[in-house]
């Protein structure tokens, strides 16, 4: 224990240790654990650590103690209780009831019981039973989020959509067969509320349960799809002969100029911390703070007026990481991190492989031919990726930070799996303004990922300040007599709240650390946002949806740091009835000039189906990269060695012959002279 680090994840021994003084400081409770991770180091305590480590002083002085959260039921009450357990003195810091309206996130022994609960359930198996279908087909059960319509609610609730399994494959697209009817359940009391049936129709009508008409299941996998696969690909194999260019001790990273810490929590998953290039401080801390998926239907079909889900609050990033397989989601020299979470009981539960590690090779990073006699300088873009990909129910997301050798960071998001869908009776040419036909019997309604990227900055130090700078066109004048001048204008972000992006005056935010000038720019260094323009939150404001995730309906807020201040949504999403997030903090107006700051960037995927998204998504890829502004005197990538052949060992394909070819950066036997 004595070598942690303070932004190592969770440990099995720290479940333990919780788990058992948490269990000891409530003797004769039965307690039903949610969630045990590792608590945010408290900033200030921990910087003075970080600092000693990037500037080689030693000894290090004492890090703060690891504090761990837990979430549990206290299953004689019922309520829901938060705890903090200090692992060095071993003592409870505090246990705390939380209100009755606040619900834990969903955790997977749970989701199991509620399956299992609701298809053995008498009312519902006799619903099933109405559904006639044959011997060899059987119904499934996804357990949803309930989302939110009533202020009043306390109960946990689980909307159950129910879906036809053709085949008892486990590979078996569940999602072609929708079920028209959704059992709701009480977690707590295990009883069931009521069996909504779902509108089939252009309308809200809803009908009762009838015989199965037997179609199709649109299938994706290998083995069940009635066509054979392609057979014209060759072998591609990524071999790295010497291995990675990375080291890796213990969860810190060192790759090229790059230095950087692997977290990982039950509920954002993989987190970056304490990232450093050359020994510079550049980011504290990167997370995919959030993300909501909210629905998009004809009210009142319900219940889709509340469907929505908060991938990360309402079930966790983390808790969903798939244990990746090597040659299959990554290819080349792969280190893999594991990482812990609690079981019901208290007890670790080993999730293996669910963040890897590799370098990529991304075509040309800077290139230039001198065109009089024809010789080249050419640097691959070798990058590292760090990597998780997260099952939420139907599905997957691809979530992976990627440090380039010019001293960017780029995220990048693909969602794939398979589209969330309904019943809709579409046999006779009916078509919906709300979804598409993507089957027989089966619509996608459309629908958007909002995705929250937290960016804690350390622009060489922790106090930075964010600003925006447009290029607009001079006023015709004396400083622009033809016309044709334009120049650029700033705004520094002096008070927390939100802003809009501007494609039309090409508005870029910046962070700058504003004690520290260039030498050359004559300007504070500084990192930009390379960010994604998409269209926000279409719930309107009226709607739980947006009240829920108002920080969905911004691009950009700006907040001053404050401890606990993790998760745009807010701390508690699930029935959530309003944000308790960015939104709030924002509203503060803290000065944010020259302040510890937090960058919150909203990105959107307004997604009205393809066809060809089903069965199976083909990935939808988006990404924001973080890029050094004026933070070198010039291109920090000079020293990457230039491309060589002996280097790369390219073959050539069969037409060509040997001496067709040239060596990298070797001049053509002929100079053209103008
Ligand atoms: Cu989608």
């Amino acid at each position: 224990m004595a070598s942690i680090h303070p932004f190592d994840p969770v440990t099995p021994g720290e479940i333990k240790l919780a788990s058992q003084i948490i269990q000891k400081a409530l003797p004769g409770v039965p307690v039903r654990f949610k969630r045990i991770d590792l608590q945010e180091p408290i900033k200030k305590d921990v910087i003075p650590f970080l600092e000693s480590e990037r500037l080689g002083l030693r000894p290090l002085p004492t890090p703060p103690p690891r504090i761990i959260q837990a979430l549990f039921d206290n299953e004689q009450s019922g309520a829901l209780n938060k705890a903090l357990v200090n692992t060095r003195s071993k003592s409870i810091v505090y246990i705390r009831e939380l209100p009755k309206h606040i619900q834990a996130p969903m955790d997977p022994e749970e989701l199991v019981e509620m399956e299992q609960l609701c298809l053995n359930h008498p009312k519902v198996r006799a619903e099933i039973e109405k559904l006639e279908l044959p011997a060899e087909m059987s119904v499934c059960c996804e357990p949803w989020m309930y989302g939110t319509d009533d202020i009043h609610e306390t109960r946990r609730l689980i909307q159950c959509y129910l879906f036809v399994l053709e085949v008892n494959d486990p590979q078996c697209n569940i999602f072609s067969l929708p079920c028209k009817f959704s059992p709701v359940f009480d977690a707590r009391s295990k009883q069931l509320v009521r069996i909504d049936y779902l509108p089939s129709g252009a309308d809200d009508k809803v009908t009762p349960t009838t015989p199965w008409k037997p179609v199709k299941t649109v299938q994706y996998a290998p083995n069940l799809i009635d066509e054979p696969l392609r057979e014209d690909l060759k072998p591609y194999i990524v071999q790295q002969p010497l291995g990675g260019s990375y080291t890796v001790e213990g969860n810190a990273v060192s790759w090229q100029k790059w230095r950087f810490r692997v977290g990982f929590n039950s509920r954002e998953g993989l987190v970056i911390y304490n990232v450093t290039y050359n020994g510079r401080n550049v980011f504290y801390r990167l997370s995919l703070s959030e993300m909501t998926v909210p629905y998009g239907d004809i009210d009142p079909r319900r219940p889709y007026h509340r469907k929505q889900a908060f991938d990360a609050g309402d079930v966790g990033f983390g808790i969903t990481a798939n244990q990746l397989t090597l040659g299959c989601d990554c290819l080349g020299h792969i280190k893999y991190f594991d990482a812990y979470r609690a079981d019901g009981k208290g007890d670790p539960i080993k999730m293996s492989n669910v963040v890897c590690l590799h370098e990529q090779d991304n075509g040309l990073l800077h290139k230039h031919t001198n065109w009089r006699n024809d010789v080249a300088t050419v640097v691959r873009n070798r990058q590292l990726v760090v990597q998780m990909i997260c099952t939420l129910a139907n599905y997957e997301y691809i979530f992976a930070w990627t440090f380039d050798q010019a001293a960017g960071i780029e995220l990048e998001i693909r969602a794939t799996g398979i589209l969330s869908t309904t019943p809709f009776d579409n046999e006779n040419g009916e078509i919906a303004p709300w979804a598409t036909n993507v089957g027989p019997g089966v619509s996608a309604p459309y629908h958007q990922h909002m995705f929250s990227y937290r960016i804690d900055p350390a622009i060489d130090g922790f106090q930075n300040t964010i600003f925006y700078q447009e290029s607009v066109p001079l006023p015709n004048g004396p400083s622009n007599v033809y016309g044709a001048g334009y120049t650029t204008v700033g705004n520094t972000i002096k008070n927390s709240g939100s802003e809009d992006l501007s494609v039309e005056r090409h508005r870029v935010f910046k962070i700058r650390n504003d004690s520290i000038k260039n030498p050359i720019t004559h300007k504070a260094v500084a990192y930009k946002l390379h960010a994604t323009p998409s269209q926000m939150l279409l719930n309107g404001p009226e709607s739980f949806n947006q009240k829920r995730a108002v920080f969905a309906t911004k691009p950009i807020w700006v907040t001053k740091y404050q401890d606990d201040e993790l998760f745009a949504g807010g701390e508690f999403t699930n029935q959530s009835r309003r944000s308790d997030g960015v939104d709030i903090w924002a509203a503060r107006e803290d000065n944010v000039e020259n302040e510890d700051i937090v960058l919150w960037h909203t990105i959107g995927l307004t997604h009205n189906p393809r066809i060809e998204d089903f069965p199976i998504m083909p990935m939808e890829r988006i990404s924001v990269a973080l890029k050094p502004d004026g933070f070198f005197t010039k291109n920090p990538a000079l020293d990457v060695p230039p491309s060589d052949q002996r280097f790369n060992k390219s073959t050539l394909h069969a037409d060509h012959s040997v001496a067709d070819s040239r060596a990298c950066c070797t001049p053509k036997d002929r100079v053209v002279k103008l």
